[in-house]
């Protein structure tokens, strides 16, 4: 048996945020014995956010199937007979129905996401529309439309969108077997014009795909070496839709899907990293495995986009059974609350417990937004 790598095998002090990962050292963290690599990844999660709150946030489809796109996954690709039903654009007074019925459920953000390879200019008024309107319910709003140009960036960040979607899915070297007719630089460049405007970025990808480890250390290591770090890192398992050429690929290792979780923990630190498709076909262990490892966000609601997620009540006996609690970051501070009133709260915290970890990064984080948006 091979010698377990040493260089990363016993938790820093505190990672810091690097921008320029190697791919061997992130190989070289994969490879950890799994105890070492948990034990490093939940250490350098419990440095950066309260080890045991997880945002949820709620997907709705405003315009699902027919998409001109060939990602070999996906069931609303118009390239593969799905069986889905194809619906146009949602009518606005729809959309902000769902968002209600989230908000009392207690999610947190509402994600609006719709099957274009970008979205037409005759678009744009019905989904400006639904951002300021989601808004105004207290939701923080996210969308995944696709490609998108500068302008529109802009004018999503105008209408306060908070969060734009949009993954790299894979490696750039594997990214071709799974589509074609848009390129990794294209998808580069949408996120940059989502940065560019002020919007908070969520990229991340779907592994079980048929790829290599090499793959998902690659699609990590551009993720992590992006100009900012994705505020939200989605980890999807690919959910398997009868019909695509991806139906019948072999399953991933559950233990190396955890893995792909705490390496994203490590060398993305401040980021949030989702749980996100594929928690159907988990159990609650795996589940608990993930949290562990560092996911601290999830898709709340019996649905995806087009795919079964776990029942709500299912997913608050969950939280309930792990002591878990959903993070509201509006709940982090109030409008009158100043920053240094807040810092100086949270250093008390500190204080008075010697033998805490130093979790409260992401609640100063998240409350100082709160203040700057005030
Ligand atoms: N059409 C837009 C786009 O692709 O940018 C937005 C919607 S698309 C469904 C959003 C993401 O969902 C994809 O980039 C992919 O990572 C993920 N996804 C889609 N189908 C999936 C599947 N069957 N299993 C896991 N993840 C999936
Ligand atoms: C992301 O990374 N995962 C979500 C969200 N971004 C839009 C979508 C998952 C879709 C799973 C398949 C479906 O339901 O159609
Ligand atoms: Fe279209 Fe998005 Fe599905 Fe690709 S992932 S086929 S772009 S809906």
């Amino acid at each position: 048996m091979n010698a377990p790598v040493s260089v990363v095998a016993t938790p820093s002090a505190s990672i810091s945020v690097r921008h320029d990962w190697h791919r061997e050292e992130i190989a070289a963290l994969f490879a950890l014995p799994f105890n070492d690599l948990l034990f490093q990844a939940a250490s350098v999660h419990r440095q950066h956010f309260d080890p045991n709150a997880v945002q949820v946030s709620t997907l709705l489809s405003i315009k699902t199937g027919a998409c001109p796109e060939d990602c070999k996954y996906c069931s609303q690709s118009g390239h593969y007979n799905t069986e889905l039903e194809k619906e146009k654009l949602m009518e606005v007074q729809k959309v902000l129905a769902e968002a209600r019925l989230a908000k009392e459920k207690g999610a947190s953000r509402f994600c609006m996401g719709a099957a274009w390879r970008s979205p037409r200019d005759k678009d744009m008024p019905y989904v400006l529309d639904m951002v300021r309107q989601v808004k105004e319910m207290g939701l923080e709003t996210c969308m995944t439309l696709g490609m998108l140009s500068g302008e529109q960036a802009q004018s999503l960040s105008e209408a306060g969108l908070d969060y734009y979607n949009h993954n790299l899915d894979t490696s750039p070297e594997y990214y071709g077997k799974v589509i074609s007719t848009r390129t990794y630089n294209d998808r580069l460049q949408t996120l940059s014009h989502v940065r560019d405007a002020g919007m908070k970025v969520c990229a991340g990808g779907i592994v079980g795909m048929g790829e290599d480890r090499k793959d998902r250390i690659g699609l990590l290591q551009q993720l992590a070496n992006l100009p900012a770090h994705p505020e939200s890192v989605p980890i999807n398992m690919l959910v398997k839709i009868e019909g695509t050429p991806l139906a019948d690929v072999a399953d991933l290792d559950m233990f190396e899907f955890v893995r792909t979780i705490a390496v994203a923990r490590i060398v993305m630190p401040e980021s949030f990293v989702r749980l996100s498709a594929g928690r159907q076909e988990m159990n609650d262990e795996m589940q608990a495995l993930c949290f562990f490892a560092g996911a601290n966000s999830i898709f709340y609601g019996e649905k995806l986009l087009t795919t079964d997620n776990p029942d709500a009540n299912h997913d608050q006996q969950l939280f309930q059974r792990l002591g878990i609690h959903p993070l509201d970051p509006r709940s982090e501070c109030s409008d009158e609350a100043t920053e240094e009133a807040l810092l100086e709260s949270v250093e008390a915290q500190q204080r008075a417990s010697e033998t805490a970890p130093l979790y409260y990064d992401a609640n100063k984080r998240a409350a100082k937004h709160v203040l700057n948006k005030a």
